[in-house]
């Protein structure tokens, strides 16, 4: 028997994207575990990294190729499989031209590889491929337009601050080596606050939660703000030296009264004014959530929070920061980046609203690739996208797994898991590092990875620019601006891991917006159509749909991918007022709805949440009762996110 460590890592898209060793005898992984030597990871991941190897082997893996007739997939050969797809795609381009191919390439994996696709679709003269987020795009937008780039203080940064404001992010679910750091800095007497509508588990273990009204932090920031600027505890040098635009950011969070605020926001005065005093003691690391900005005035609320950290002088210091995502795409020049100039032809549809850039698109769309996600459970509006697949011809879906999504295409193809390719890893949500993934074992039944499939097309559709190299050249290619930078070599990061980011973001106090400084007033955002001043925007209700639906991350799945094997059933929670208001008792079902669908669910009560609040988790199958039957594709104020958490439902009980 031969046992060897591989070092690998996740390659799910989460905040951590941990490094990972597997242990593999006698060309089998037996087990995976956290990396000991990496400096985020340190020896632990979640049980859903760990599963990584029982998903490469679970007897539902897809490992051929399936091509639907009627209403079933029969297994065809790959063989043919190309076949049909050279024959769609000339005949298509030739029709139609090459922009009534459709490309959904999601977020599903977080490797450099897999962007393959979105190279070929650029080689083969360009094709309508997404813009906006489903993710974190409105945070980005206003991070951008205040930094100029989206970038945090190192993970154990925080073990240097004073308090920790976690706001409307679950690090204890959702980023777990953030939480850990979190408890160790509470362990040495940091003050922990949790800001969410919701009592989460993070909020739990806090010092402080303040359960503040879905949808308006954006007030709550600039109530704090105006209280600093009252008390005389803002920064005046940072203000001064480093900022554009103060004096028009005052004046407007200046009408944030504590009364005004506190009535918005339904937190005390009290808490107010003690928030204004905590950010007045530095440092203070400020954690922006994802779940926050799911609004139509998310991109506002980021940039209200962004202001706060900066009135404060917590911008640019050791335990500080307004420490949202720390992107570092911009880094990797791949052959992705070089095809783009192929690309003459591409055009854009919004993430969130595919249906209606289906309906209306000319010319219309006669394909569709989708790989890397499963939008048929994970976009908003499902009902709608549904709908508007029935006009697509033909659809091609590559996933590891028959997952809502998949059952609606005309061809499935099988993919390679982490564990059996070589490649980088990196998340751009949290961690700084480029994980290096080296194949652990072979591909199961001489699954065809993406990369390689994309070559294979390439030759068939006759492009001859394409890169025909080695998947170890091709990320060679993709660092090397890193390396160069570094003055590493590409072994150096094949060895493990390399963070090329700084402990401190923004330190140096050049800032990337156009006026190098914290741009308080952006000429840039208006530009864009929007107010230059970070501003609270509110979001009238609708009386016929008086209840808010949040459909947050759990515990037990990254979105779809676990709950696809579980068993669990949809839980919708709501207060005992609202139980009893509406009749109910625990377990009772109810038709929830929405202007967009309707779902039968049971409740359960949760007295953590307030008389228009009420929550179901995210990731359920279509079967299971999935939430995006219920939100629409309305996006953000900034940076085209969607509105996952803009949604407004009503209850009526179902009498059995
Ligand atoms: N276990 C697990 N981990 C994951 C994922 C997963 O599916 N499962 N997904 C990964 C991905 S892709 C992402 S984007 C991240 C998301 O990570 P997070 O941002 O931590 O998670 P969310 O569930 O989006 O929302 C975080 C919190 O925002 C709160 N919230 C909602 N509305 C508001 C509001 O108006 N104000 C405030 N202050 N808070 C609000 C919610 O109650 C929730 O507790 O997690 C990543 N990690
Ligand atoms: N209501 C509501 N909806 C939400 C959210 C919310 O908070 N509320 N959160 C949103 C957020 S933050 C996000 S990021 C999205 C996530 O949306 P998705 O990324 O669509 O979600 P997943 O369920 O993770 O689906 C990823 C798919 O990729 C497949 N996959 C994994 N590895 C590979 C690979 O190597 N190649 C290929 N081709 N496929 C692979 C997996 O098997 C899985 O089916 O959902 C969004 N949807
Ligand atoms: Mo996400």
């Amino acid at each position: 028997m031969t046992i060897k460590k591989i070092k690998t890592s996740c390659s799910m898209d989460c905040f951590d994207a941990c490094s990972l060793i597997a242990t593999v005898s006698d060309g089998k992984v037996i087990s995976i575990e956290g990396d000991k030597s990496h400096p985020l990871t340190k020896g632990f991941c979640c049980h859903k990294g760990k599963k990584t190897f029982e998903r490469m082997y679970h007897s539902e893996r897809l490992k051929k190729p399936l091509r639907k007739m009627g209403d079933r997939f029969f297994e065809i050969t790959w063989d043919e499989a190309f076949s049909e797809i050279e024959e769609k795609l000339k005949t298509t381009i030739n029709e139609y031209g090459s922009e009534s191919i459709l490309l959904y390439s999601g977020y599903g994996y977080s490797g450099i590889l897999k962007n393959a696709d979105r190279m070929f679709f650029n080689y083969l003269g360009g094709v309508s491929v997404h813009k906006g987020s489903l993710c974190m795009g409105a945070g980005v937008a206003a991070q951008t337009y205040d930094f100029g780039e989206t970038l945090s203080n190192a993970p154990d940064d925080c073990l240097n601050s004073k308090t920790i404001v976690i706001w409307g992010r679950n690090p204890a679910i959702t980023n777990i080596h953030l939480y850990s750091n979190i408890k160790k800095a509470s362990k040495n007497g940091t003050k922990i606050v949790t800001i969410d509508p919701l009592k989460t588990m993070t909020a739990n273990k806090s010092d402080l939660h303040i359960r503040v009204k879905p949808g308006t932090d954006g007030a709550l920031a600039l109530g704090i703000s105006a209280e600093l600027i009252r008390s005389g505890f803002e920064d005046v040098n940072f203000l001064k030296n480093h900022t554009k635009g103060y004096e028009e950011f005052k004046s407007y969070t200046l009408s944030f009264s504590l009364s005004k605020t506190s009535e918005i926001t339904g937190i005390d005065e009290n808490t107010i004014k003690n928030l204004a005093k905590t950010y007045f003691e530095k440092p203070v690391a400020t954690y922006i959530g994802f779940g926050m900005q799911r609004y139509e005035n998310g991109g506002n609320n980021v940039r209200c929070i962004d202001a706060l950290a900066a009135v404060s002088g917590n911008i640019g210091i050791k335990g500080g920061g307004a420490n949202y995502g720390h992107i570092i795409d911009q880094l990797i020049d791949c052959e992705y980046t070089k095809s783009k100039i192929y690309g003459v032809n591409t055009k854009y549809y919004n993430i969130s609203r595919i249906p209606d850039f289906i309906n209306d698109a000319k010319p219309a769309i006669q394909c569709m690739f989708i790989s890397k996600a499963n939008p048929m459970v994970q976009n908003p509006d499902i009902n709608a996208f549904r709908q508007s697949l029935k006009k697509v011809p033909f659809k091609v879906v590559t996933d590891m797994f028959m997952t809502d999504t998949a059952k609606l295409a005309d061809i499935v193809l099988p993919c390679t898991s982490v564990l059996e390719e070589e490649d980088l890893i990196y998340s751009s949500m949290f961690t700084p590092y480029l994980n290096h993934a080296a194949k652990a074992v072979e591909p199961m039944d001489d699954i065809i990875s993406e990369y390689n499939f994309y070559i294979k097309l390439a030759k068939m559709m006759n492009i001859k620019d394409y890169p025909n190299i080695s998947e170890t050249e091709f990320l060679k290619r993709a660092v090397k601006p890193v390396c160069d930078y570094h003055r590493i070599d590409f072994e150096d990061i094949r060895d493990g891991y390399f963070s090329p980011s700084d402990d401190i973001a923004w330190e140096n106090m050049s800032f990337a917006t156009p006026s190098k400084k914290f741009e308080f007033y952006s000429e840039k955002a208006e530009e864009d159509g929007l107010n230059p001043v970070a501003k609270y925007i509110k979001k009238q209700k609708d009386s016929k749909y008086p209840y808010r639906l949040i459909t947050p991350h759990s515990k037990k799945s990254l979105h779809s991918q676990h709950y696809h094997f579980l068993e669990d059933h949809q839980i919708l929670f709501i207060n005992s007022k609202i139980m009893e208001t509406l009749k109910l008792s625990e377990d009772s079902k109810v038709l929830l709805s929405s202007k967009k669908g309707a779902l039968k669910v049971m409740v359960k009560p949760d007295n953590n949440l307030d008389d228009d609040t009420i929550m179901m988790y995210q990731g359920f199958r279509n079967e299971k009762g999935s939430v995006n039957v219920l939100t629409s594709g309305e996006t953000s104020d900034m940076g085209e996110q969607t509105c996952f958490y803009d949604c407004f439902c009503n209850i009526s009980k179902i009498e059995i």
